[in-house]
């Protein structure tokens, strides 16, 4: 691309020149020989042995052979897809990054979401933080914010990420647990490093199994900088929070997807975008002044930390829509890379220590995962602007370089490419003062691992407290080792006593009887009660069987999907599903090609043909939705489906004559979930 202004398109068009579709076409080898015959390799008589000539088949085999590439050694799993992102106003006063200038400008973006500890094909909805990593092609050049779903981190220098990794990963002697924390390592590796408590706490609640990748905030995690035209510096944070509001799974309903559907949000972020429910998240920033830096009661610096939105308030400057689902995973999600450190003029670094050493890791990686120093060249990784250096060679270059020189500084070409002033858009890194000793050391000021995890506990809900406390009897007590166990709830004693002994109890260890941290703050942006509910793609299974009643079907599915409410027929076979008048619907789903674990609520229909089948596959799908906490909607037979106890439940909303059902249900189903209710 040359200097074209960038706009929405810019990356699309781009792309463009790249795709290929072969249909219709003529079959040929990478050569462009046309093929003739390709089922069969060349051989010396028709049982005679294959013969070393036949190029064809030689090509297509070693081709094959070479499909797959290293997996990422974290965030192996994930999940991308392309859009555009739209600052709101101006954010001249605090940066010069241009594609934060102008409300009127539309930047592409390409977002990849993934899991981290799973390999490629684990499943999705398993225990873990989720990687929300962003690449903005800007008119000057790529910026990636490569973040996480969780505001903090694990450790505080990026020294102990390997160890890190080699305790969370499965263990090395039987590979065991795939894409879970809960072995005795990980647990090890937490008592014993414990600047993990607050991030621990974050694993353990219902931030780490998100009902959905749209419903999830993302956070930049490091101090930043953003640095205005004068050369004003100041520190940001960065924060994605979704128009859909943040929710979660149930723990029970995480497993049990995870075996009926491994794909669970890929599919769901996929279908959104295909439906035209396109994803929207709005970027808020965080800023602190320098001469603010020391005013806090955490080092700024520290990545264990977060900034309290309530003593440092979230700005929501721009928003974020996917809109385009891939066209090619491997093209285009695999082959994507991403860096903390490509920044453009007006975003800078902090000295955070863990972003410090993230900013050597990344192209260290790409450089064996994409094999070699041109994985700047792919398709999806190349800027909209034009670039130009003197970097040379190396495999599967593609650019035809045609000039004399490669070097700087030179005469035969006039000196160029040349270094570009800041005035003419030349990055020029932030002039902080800088001096000290060289130490291998850990400032005081991140020592103290247990204040913001308690924060973020004295935030928590009832129904998320215990959650937290279900997570860590359920992870923990996977830990075969006895001293692991104990060591981790005399750990967590500094965070809340309660907590501590309420785990210790479920998983035999000894319960504290003193301890915690003495903080009583808490912070109510930090709880998911606290967040935006809507209705919108929220998904209904309705149960039906036949002889229903047409008329009060129909006028409930047009009053939900009136609201963004999708709704799929689930019965025991596909095909129709007849009506006492005649009417009939499509079945989408049988009973054994879905599960109540794979909608947000149930419309429990039934039908006046005496079907056992239904009635116990129905009356399944209704026990479990209940158990899950989820809205469930019952008229006509379907109401013989509830069990007696269920009847004045919150969230379980029955017809009464002259009761607007529809309005009902849709407020159940927009709550989300209903947590008052008696489940044993
Ligand atoms: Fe990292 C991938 C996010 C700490 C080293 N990281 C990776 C991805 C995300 C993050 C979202 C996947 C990118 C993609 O989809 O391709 N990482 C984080 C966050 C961190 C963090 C939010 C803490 C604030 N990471 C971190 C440290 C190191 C790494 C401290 C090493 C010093 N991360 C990597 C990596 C990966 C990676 C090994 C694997 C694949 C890749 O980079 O491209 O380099």
């Amino acid at each position: 691309m040359s200097g074209k202004p960038v706009n929405e398109n810019s990356k699309n068009e781009q792309l463009e020149q790249y795709r290929t579709d072969d249909t219709g076409k003529h079959l040929t080898t990478n050569q462009g020989v046309k093929v003739s015959e390709d089922e069969f390799s060349l051989k010396a008589g028709v049982r005679g042995p294959t013969l070393m000539e036949d190029f064809h088949f030689r090509e297509k085999m070693t081709h094959f052979d070479h499909e797959r590439i290293p997996e990422r050694v974290v965030h192996a799993r994930g999940f991308a897809a392309h859009g555009e992102f739209q600052v709101y106003e101006s954010m001249k006063e605090y940066t010069k990054a241009k594609f934060l200038q102008d409300p009127a400008v539309k930047t592409p973006v390409f977002v990849r979401f993934s899991t981290v500890v799973g390999s490629r094909g684990s499943a999705e909805t398993v225990r873990d933080a989720r990687g929300f990593a962003t690449k903005f092609y800007t008119e000057e050049g790529n910026y990636d914010l490569v973040g996480n779903n969780i505001p903090v981190f694990f450790i505080q220098d990026a020294i102990k990420f390997p160890d890190l990794v080699h305790s969370i990963k499965p263990e090395p002697h039987n590979e065991m647990p795939q894409a879970s924390a809960a072995h005795d390592t990980f647990w090890d590796f937490v008592a014993n490093n414990q600047e993990t408590a607050h991030m621990v706490m974050w694993a353990m609640s219902d931030r780490a199994i998100p009902r959905s990748l749209r419903m999830m905030e993302g956070f930049g995690v490091h101090a930043f900088r953003f640095v205005n035209e004068e050369g004003k510096a100041r520190f940001v944070k960065f924060t994605w929070k979704p128009l859909l509001g943040t929710h979660s799974l149930v723990w029970d309903e995480a497993q049990k997807i995870a075996g009926k559907d491994p794909d669970f949000h890929r599919r769901d972020l996929w279908e959104a975008i295909e439906n035209g429910d396109y994803p929207e998240y709005e970027l808020g920033v965080q800023i602190i002044e320098e001469e603010d830096e020391f005013n806090f009661d955490f080092d700024i610096l520290d990545a264990t930390k977060l900034w309290p939105e309530e003593e440092i308030p979230l700005k929501i400057i721009g928003k974020m829509t996917l809109n385009r689902n891939v066209g090619n995973v491997f093209a285009e999600t695999e082959q994507v890379a991403f860096h903390p450190g490509h920044v453009v003029p007006g975003i800078d670094f902090s000295n955070d220590p863990l972003l410090q050493g993230r900013l050597f890791s990344y192209t260290d990686t790409q450089l064996i995962r994409l094999g070699g120093p041109n994985f700047h060249e792919l398709p999806i990784n190349r800027p909209v602007c034009p670039f130009h250096n003197n970097q040379r060679d190396g495999y599967s270059r593609q650019t035809i370089n045609t000039s004399q020189v490669a070097y700087h500084r030179n005469s035969l070409a006039n000196n160029t490419p040349a270094p570009a002033s800041p005035a003419q858009g030349g990055y020029q890194h932030y002039q902080e003062k800088v001096e000290g000793r060289k130490v291998r050391a850990r400032s005081d000021s991140f020592k103290d691992h247990f204040s913001q995890a308690a924060l973020f506990w004295n935030s928590m809900s009832e129904p998320e407290k215990k959650h937290i406390i279900e997570a860590f009897s359920f992870e923990l007590g996977k830990v075969m080792n006895e001293s692991v166990r104990q060591q981790v709830v005399d750990m967590f004693a500094n965070v809340n006593v309660e907590l501590a002994a309420a785990f210790a109890q479920n998983i035999g260890a000894v319960p504290p009887t003193s301890g915690g941290s003495g903080v009583t703050k808490s912070s109510p942006a930090l709880s998911q009660e606290n967040k935006v509910k809507k209705p919108e793609t929220r998904k209904v299974g309705v149960l039906i069987d036949k002889d229903f009643s047409a008329d009060e079907v129909q006028q409930v599915l047009s009053e939900l999907n009136s609201k963004g409410i999708q709704t799929a027929i689930v019965s025991t076979q596909l095909g129709n599903v007849t009506a006492a008048d005649g009417t009939e619907l499509q079945v989408d789903f049988t009973f054994s090609t879905s599960h109540a674990v794979l909608f947000d609520a149930l419309y429990a229909v039934g039908g006046k043909g005496e079907n056992k089948q239904f009635k116990t596959e129905a009356s399944n799908f209704v026990n479990e939705a209940f158990m899950h906490y989820k809205a469930i909607g019952a008229t006509q037979e379907g109401k013989k489906l509830l069990e007696d106890t269920m009847i004045l439940s919150p969230g379980v909303v029955i017809q009464e004559d002259g009761s607007s059902f529809a309005e009902s249900f849709i407020e159940a189903i927009t709550a989300h979930r209903h947590w008052d209710r008696q489940v044993v």
